[in-house]
């Protein structure tokens, strides 16, 4: 089948290396795949095709008649004098190491080598912009070209995934570490693609947020948004209230303990997530969704009487005491906080399903919070809820309506505000994809992978302003969720869905195509450890 994703190119070249690497006698285990014009169906395939990635590359350009081997002697070349240069190189060589068990020296450069692996700031041309790199795979040498270290970390993740999937085996594994020859120019269609966590509902220790990292990086994720508080938990110390954690933090969803991070362990997630290109955005629901902190502090409610611990599914619908001077001291240390935190430059405010405060109410105290962020130099996120208020030009609203046509939104669209796309029935992560899911809700519909695939974030608004979209963002909330497997489960294979969305351009948005390349991704996932959903509509690679 010859498409315009070049399956019947990769399938040629498949047969090519197959037959080169037979005659050299490498014994692999192949033969079977040889005679078929379909891609070889054996389990962890040595060879990729240029084309199997995840998100589809802008252009990519196969050189069918030869392959690159990494071997033993392999150098990591790194342009010199760049610490974000060096740090992707770093990444690179720690999964390399550990599944190669090759030394991997990183070297430091001004131009490229001729044999090994080059990461250079230089020579990558215009069109590539902040985010994206030109990646060159030759016999004796991989370079990738970027403007910024940004770019040269999705270059590698482009790498990372041509790789054989026992790259990311933990241990030592045989190789041959083989990628197909050609070069890939690529850049994002959005510059937000977002993946977002709730920490709340149930609470997910550090080691978790990690490996959720690692995860959802391997698609070019470039913000985690982090949901830090909500009726159920408040997740992050604030220095001068203490009852935030040590109550407001012993609580979740079905009455378990609960937990929290400290701002040590928070910035520690901040900068892990930066190694991997990614920028934490945090979240603190307001003036709705905040009973944990209620809980904690009665003086925060109009009657300054604490309402009990809120532990189910669900919302008792309490909230801040909007009229109070103490609630603007409470939120400016938490924004104060946060942002000190936080080197990225958005900070979320939530807004979202607030009763029992009045529109008018509601309205000022949106625009008296965005004072707040914009006064600790940091640009205001908020549910889509937030376009009642005025908004200033550059904040942002975050758009998770079921429906097309919310027209304030689209309204403050046309006025400078931008949008981040996250429709609740095509990329919520947390909704079941279909009826026999046990994990995950179901109020907006059963989302199955084609689902959170088959919606266009430019126009899905209607009478929206297209260019005040900014990017897409896949929430994952966690009233139903307690573990890592559960968020992989839930997350895999439609985060990956929303990052194309996000990633590529739209006019190579083909379901069957992504289907085909997804699933590709399954015997990698297994070496990850990543427990996914098994979804019928996707031809899995076993
Ligand atoms: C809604 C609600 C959240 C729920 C989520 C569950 C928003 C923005 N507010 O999304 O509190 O956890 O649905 O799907």
């Amino acid at each position: 089948m010859i498409t315009a994703d070049g399956l019947g190119k990769a399938a040629a070249m498949r047969r090519h290396v197959i037959r080169t690497l037979t005659a050299l006698g490498m014994g692999l285990a192949l033969t079977a795949a040889v005679s078929t014009d379909r891609l070889p169906m054996v389990q962890a395939a040595p060879i990729a095709g240029l084309y199997d990635v995840v998100p589809r590359p802008v252009s990519v350009e196969p050189d069918t008649a030869h392959h690159h081997e990494f071997t033993a002697g392999a150098v990591i070349s790194v342009q010199s004098g760049s610490s974000g240069a060096l740090a992707d190189a770093q990444y690179l060589a720690g999964f390399l190491r550990r599944s190669t068990g090759f030394p991997l020296p990183i070297r430091q450069v001004s131009s490229a080598a001729t044999n090994g692996i080059s990461l250079l700031l230089s020579g990558a041309p215009e069109s590539v912009g902040r985010q994206g790199y030109r990646l060159t795979i030759g016999r004796a040498a991989v370079v990738i070209r970027a403007r910024t270290a940004a770019g040269l970390f999705s270059g590698i993740q482009t790498l990372h995934q041509l790789l054989p999937a026992a790259a990311d085996a933990s241990t030592k594994q045989p190789g041959p570490w083989l990628v197909p020859a050609g070069v890939i120019t690529d850049h994002p269609r959005y510059t937000y693609r977002g993946a977002m966590l709730d920490v709340a509902r149930h609470f997910f220790s550090v080691a978790t947020v990690k490996h959720y990292i690692d995860e959802i990086s391997l698609y070019k994720i470039n913000y985690l948004h982090l949901h830090l508080s909500d009726d159920q938990g408040w997740r992050i110390e604030i220095k001068g209230w203490p009852r935030l954690t040590s109550v407001g933090g012993a609580t979740e969803v079905g009455g378990g303990s609960g937990g929290f991070y400290t701002q040590t362990q928070y910035r520690g997630i901040v900068a892990y997530a930066r190694s991997r290109n990614i920028t934490v955005v945090p979240e603190i629901d307001m003036p709705g969704h905040v009973n944990a902190a209620l809980h904690s502090y009665g003086k925060l409610t109009c009657s300054c009487v604490a309402p009990p611990a809120y532990t189910k599914i669900g919302s008792p619908n309490t909230s801040l005491c909007v009229s109070k001077s103490v609630v603007y001291d409470f939120i400016n240390d938490v924004v104060g906080q946060l942002a000190g935190m936080t080197p990225g430059r958005y900070l979320h405010i939530g807004g979202d399903e607030v009763v029992g405060v009045s529109a008018d109410k509601y309205k000022t105290f949106v625009a008296k919070v965005q004072t707040i962020v914009t006064n600790h130099h940091k640009t205001m996120i908020g549910w889509d809820q937030v376009a009642a208020a005025k908004l200033s030009s550059g904040s942002v609203a975050q758009d998770w309506d079921t429906t097309h046509t919310n027209s304030r939104l689209a309204d403050v669209s046309h006025h400078g505000v931008k949008l981040i796309m996250s429709p609740a029935n095509h990329v919520y992560l947390d909704q079941k994809y279909t009826k026999q899911t046990k994990l995950g809700l179901s109020w907006a519909g059963y989302v199955e992978v084609d689902d959170a695939y088959g919606w266009n974030p430019a126009t899905y608004l209607h009478d929206g302003n297209h260019s005040a979209v900014i990017g897409v963002e896949a929430p994952l909330w966690s009233e139903t969720i307690t573990t890592l497997h559960d968020i992989q489960y839930l997350a895999f294979p439609r985060l990956p869905a929303a990052a194309e969305l996000g990633w590529s351009p739209r006019s190579t948005h083909d379901w069957t195509r992504f289907a085909h390349r997804l699933g590709l991704q399954a015997p990698r996932w297994t070496v990850m450890g990543i427990r996914f959903y098994r979804s019928p509509l996707v031809p899995w690679r076993s």
